[in-house]
């Protein structure tokens, strides 16, 4: 398929995804999001890509959903076309890792979208929020949710209920991103966290990435039980094998994801 609002670039065992509507800050348009489900379902059955690496520009990540796109929608066009869920349902999807590197405005759809990677590298310029309040709607892809259980309740109700934008800083001291580096060097930053994740065994790192999500859906007694039994079945693993002996023989591991 070939894409008119995103960039995708595999280099390196790494899918380098990137918002790509520039006059709009990258809002997100019925176009891009089928363009990112699609490329996010070629990231997963690509076998070349270990780590996907979601981003926008240095102005925006996203600016939150297209204003103009939706303005003159009507209830029953949103409820029957199931406005933008299929291809949410795809991007969340995805088993591989996927880090979202954040410069500038993430808002909205856009602030949800990065909740809905695996973590967020943020630059010193990321400003996230959930303005819908301010358009006389609400979040609707997991601004009250993701982000409540990020922040907790009370930052998430400030932010859905006033609209306002949460910097890079208070973003990190609260939990909804997981460094911040300065705005030049933030590809750099997630290029190399995934970098080494790409050096791991993917078998465990689809396994963290399935247990630490069974978190949110689960109590904690079925969470770690659940821990437990992915733990356990890693050790069918020959990359269970390699990793141990590896480490003992003071060496590099060699995983084969087998
Ligand atoms: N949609 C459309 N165009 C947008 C946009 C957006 N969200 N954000 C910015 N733009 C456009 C502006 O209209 C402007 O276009 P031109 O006038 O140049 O043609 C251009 O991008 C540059 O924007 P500004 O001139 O406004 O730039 P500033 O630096 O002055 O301000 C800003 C930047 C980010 C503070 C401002 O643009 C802004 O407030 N933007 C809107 C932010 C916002 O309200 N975001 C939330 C949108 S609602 C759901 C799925 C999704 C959603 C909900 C449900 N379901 C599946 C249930 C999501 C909803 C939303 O995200």
């Amino acid at each position: 398929m070939a894409y008119e609002t995103i960039i995708v670039d595999v280099e390196d065992h790494i899918a380098t995804v990137t918002l790509n509507r520039p006059d709009a800050l990258n809002a997100i348009n019925s176009e891009l999001m089928t363009e990112l489900a699609d490329a996010m379902s070629a990231a997963q059955s690509n076998d070349k890509v270990r780590c996907i690496v979601l981003t926008g520009s240095e102005k925006a990540f996203a600016a939150g959903a297209d204003i103009a796109m939706m303005k003159d929608k009507t209830y029953v066009e949103v409820f029957t076309d199931d406005l933008f869920g299929p291809e949410i349902d795809a991007v969340s999807r995805v088993r591989k890792p996927v880090i979202a590197a954040v410069s500038g405005y993430a808002l909205g759809g856009g602030c949800e979208l990065a909740m809905m990677c695996d973590f967020i590298i943020a630059s010193e310029s990321a400003k996230f929020g959930q303005p819908e309040i301010n358009l006389g709607v609400m979040a609707g892809i997991g601004g009250t949710q993701r982000l409540t259980r990020a922040v907790g309740k009370a930052k998430a109700m400030d932010m859905n209920l006033t609209g306002r934008f949460m910097d890079a800083k208070e973003a990190e001291a609260a939990g909804l991103v997981s460094r911040v580096v300065p705005t030049k060097k933030l590809m750099e930053e997630a290029m190399g966290a995934a970098e080494k994740i790409a050096e791991k065994s993917m078998i465990s790192v689809m396994a963290v990435k399935e247990a630490v999500n069974r978190s949110f859906e689960v109590p904690l007694r079925e969470g770690l039980l659940f821990e437990r039994r992915v733990f356990h079945s890693l050790f069918a693993t020959e990359d269970q094998k390699e990793g141990m002996a590896a480490f003992l023989e003071k060496r590099q591991a060699q995983f084969r994801d087998k």
